[in-house]
């Protein structure tokens, strides 16, 4: 076993109406991503996973799908699908796609059939109650539980009110579901990305029910791979809120036969309490301590790597300095991100180094999250804008910046002037640094398989560990402080990233070595 494609694999997330317009409408679509299938070979990546498409009404960003094997005219047609893969695997590139199986769009024609009266044969497909069974609350804000006029019964809805959930409990749902994704297998796509795939299964008397991991949540994972993954050698990653180290590894230990990987939230939960609008101070040793937990705990399972996507703040503005150090801390936050075990994903962006929005007033948002907090929210008007600045999805979803033309838009651009062009010939870039770290995967086996160690765990300022594998050590040495560090470790090996003595501000190295003990510190 352990050879599955993944395990040494980089993914590049594109978030199609952000990526690249192709027909100037102000909104990115497939052709446009066809068109910069180069700059994906050019950094290396094996896969690509391509947020929703779909048709949709777009309330949430395409994440509302009202059918599951189409293209919305906004992105294109199925023959631009199709040509993708093809100009995808003709470069090596693998499709992963981004599947939300939770719940459709209240336009689908399943919600359509199931709210038009009780007796409707599909009207179990969905949750419905004549009075709200429990308290939850969407994650979009309000009641989870909507009141629908045509048949004074209520409907959950665990994110938007037209993002009803699917109910999993019936065996329907769950054939109608594995057969579409076959349909998408059969032409062509090695993989999927399953959005809120820990929620599907819910226990309806629980208080914290909303946030999934029902009873039957492995038992349905485990029908999905048997009906629809099983010997295909594709790569499935859930996206599961709120697991824990323990979930996540049932969900991925290979024998289970549940999935490859997970999205964990950990790392991204640590700087703000409940809801990330509400922010907390967050120190390094919490943040290395966590990635290390995971590391560790996972076992048989395998660890996805994710500083960003298309619902998290740009990473440099969040974790690193997007001021004076910009460019030496987006590196060294890909470096450690990439030197751990598992599989990193890259998003849109993120290989320049972007950084947050920036936007200035409500006008400028566009996120139906940001848009309905903002409404619910009675803090000072200056203290919401701040909390968007820091918080809200949109400040990574402007449009990628392949040069410096700013052509017209559906959101704002990012208030920032890194370009591709720019970054693409310069060998000092945070772009040909992705690039080299996405090569030392592929040439170092350590990089996709060593065990991992953590070194000086409560160090504020300096995230170390090593990664050893058949007789190699990587060590890997990450300076978190804008002040030079000597973080008195070896810098002896051969040099694959950095360079050696002292660690400048934001500065990380990677050397190599034969492993001659555990403790590196004591070679
Ligand atoms: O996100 C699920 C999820 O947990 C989000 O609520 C996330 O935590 C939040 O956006 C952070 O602010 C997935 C998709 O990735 C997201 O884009 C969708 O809006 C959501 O599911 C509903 O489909």
């Amino acid at each position: 076993m352990e050879q599955e494609w993944w395990r040494t694999a980089v993914v590049y997330q594109v978030w199609p109406r952000s990526f690249a317009d192709s027909d100037g409408d102000g909104v990115g679509d497939l052709r446009g991503v066809i068109g910069k299938l180069d700059h994906l070979s050019d950094l290396g990546v094996d896969a690509l996973w391509l947020s929703p498409f779909y048709p949709s009404p777009q309330v949430d960003a395409g994440y509302d799908i009202s059918d599951y094997q189409g293209v919305d005219p906004l992105f294109g047609t199925l023959q631009d699908v199709d040509d993708l893969i093809a100009g995808l695997h003709a470069r090596g590139i693998r499709l992963v796609l981004d599947m939300v199986l939770n719940h459709t769009s209240d336009r689908h024609p399943w919600f359509v059939e199931s709210r038009s009266d009780t007796d409707n044969p599909k009207r179990d497909w969905y949750f419905w109650f004549d009075e709200p069974p429990n308290s939850w609350p969407s994650l979009f804000g309000g009641d989870a539980w909507e009141l629908d006029g045509r048949t004074g019964e209520y409907y959950l809805h665990t994110f938007a009110k037209e993002q009803a959930d699917l109910d999993w409990r019936n065996p329907k749902v769950r054939q109608a579901l594995a057969q579409m994704l076959r349909w998408w297998l059969d032409r062509g796509v090695d993989g999927f990305r399953l959005d809120v795939i820990s929620m599907i299964s819910k226990d309806i008397e629980n208080p914290w029910g909303f946030l999934g991991f029902g009873p039957q949540l492995h038992e349905f994972l485990q029908e999905l791979h048997r009906e629809a993954f099983a010997g295909r050698g594709l790569m499935t990653v859930g996206e599961t809120p709120m697991a824990s180290v323990e979930q996540a590894r049932l969900m991925s230990a290979p024998d289970r036969r549940e999935l490859d990987m997970v999205f964990g939230f950990e790392h991204v939960s640590l700087d703000h309490n409940l809801t990330k609008w509400d922010p907390v101070p967050l120190s390094l040793p919490t943040l290395k301590q966590s990635f290390a937990r995971w590391q560790e705990g996972l076992g048989d399972g395998w660890n996805s790597l994710y500083w960003d996507n298309h619902d998290q703040p740009r990473a440099v503005s969040r974790f690193g300095d997007d001021g004076e150090h910009r460019v030496a801390s987006a590196k060294t936050l890909a470096t450690v991100l990439h030197l751990h075990r598992g599989t990193p994903f890259v998003y849109q962006g993120e290989e320049l180094g972007m950084k947050n929005a920036g936007f200035a007033g409500i006008e400028d948002y566009r996120d139906l999250e940001s848009l309905n907090w903002y409404r619910e929210s009675d803090l000072p008007e200056a203290e919401k804008l701040a909390l968007l600045r820091r918080a809200s999805r949109d400040n990574a979803r402007t449009p990628m910046p392949w040069d410096d033309s700013r052509a017209a838009s559906w959101i704002g651009y990012a208030d920032d002037t890194v370009t591709v062009a720019a970054q693409r010939s310069d060998p000092d870039s945070v772009l040909a640094h992705y690039r080299k770290l996405i090569a030392l995967r592929h040439e170092i086996p350590a990089v996709a398989h060593g065990d991992f160690a953590l070194l000086l765990p409560d160090d504020e300022r300096i995230w170390a560990f090593t990664r050893t594998y058949e007789g190699v050590e990587l060590l890997v040495v990450a300076n978190f402080s804008s002040y030079e560090v000597d973080p008195g470790l070896p810098d002896d090996g051969e040099l694959l990233i950095g360079s050696s003595g002292p660690l400048r501000a934001w500065e990380s190295r990677v050397t190599r070595r034969a492993a001659r003990s555990r403790d590196p510190a004591r070679a």
